[in-house]
């Protein structure tokens, strides 16, 4: 049996995992669950089976593979790290890989929180997204700075954080096209991410599942 991946049917936390195992081939299985209608966007599809799969603090996304069974987004795609070999291997780029990868895990909460601003904290959608908007071009410049010249964000070597890097920064360019143009070092790393033949053929491929990036019950979803 080939290994699961358990998640909602829209990007969000799994896409990273998603492009990590299309870069390397690995055959694995999807496993979509779909929220109901508006106005209950039921969990049912998810929640009828999240206690029964044997999950450590069972959640979503996660990973099975025979006796492994895996949640957390960031625990399933280091373990796939580890097992591809794309790691950071030097302290250096050992300590750079730790601090994106916090970084990277509070950029995508925050977006999150402005995406589901209503649903999450009864924000209303139009003053967080301007506010948030005000501020992303100051927290891109960060990323451009830390990303510097290397080809990758840890150094010469495409490691399992740079999966995280991308898909944010693309889902940055579907929430503010052009976003991320006055950083060219941004805008080649996305191209060069693009140019892997391996991610080039998934992308091209109807297994690619581009949109929507968050949930029915989101304010917004990318779609
Ligand atoms: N920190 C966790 C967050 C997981 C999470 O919040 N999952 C959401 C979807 S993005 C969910 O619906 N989980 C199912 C649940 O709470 O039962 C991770 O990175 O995997």
């Amino acid at each position: 049996m080939p290994p699961v991946l358990g998640y909602w049917k829209q990007r969000g936390l799994a896409q990273p995992i998603r492009l990590l195992l299309n870069y390397v081939e690995e055959e694995y299985e999807e496993k979509y669950y779909e929220s109901g209608p508006a106005p209950d966007f039921s969990r049912e599809s998810w929640l009828s089976e999240k206690f029964k799969l044997g999950l450590p603090f069972p959640n979503n996304p996660y990973w099975i593979d025979g006796d492994i069974a895996i949640v957390q987004s960031h625990a399933i795609l280091k373990h796939l790290g580890r097992k591809h070999n794309l790691c950071p291997t030097t302290e250096q780029e050992k300590i750079r890989c730790d601090i994106l990868e916090h970084q990277l895990d509070d950029f995508v909460w925050a977006f999150i929180y402005v995406c589901y601003a209503k649903k999450l904290s009864n924000w209303d959608y139009a003053e967080k997204r301007s506010e948030y908007l005000s501020k992303l071009p100051d927290m891109l410049k960060e990323y451009s700075e830390f990303l510097e010249d290397r080809p990758w964000f840890t150094g010469k070597n495409l490691t399992y954080v740079d999966f995280l890097a991308y898909d944010i920064l693309d889902m940055h360019r579907v929430f503010a096209p052009g976003c991320l143009d006055d950083f060219k070092n941004l805008v080649d790393f996305m191209a060069n991410f693009e140019a892997l033949p391996t991610i080039k053929k998934y992308m091209q491929s109807d297994r690619f599942l581009k949109k929507p990036i968050w949930n029915k019950y989101a304010d917004w979803r990318g779609d």
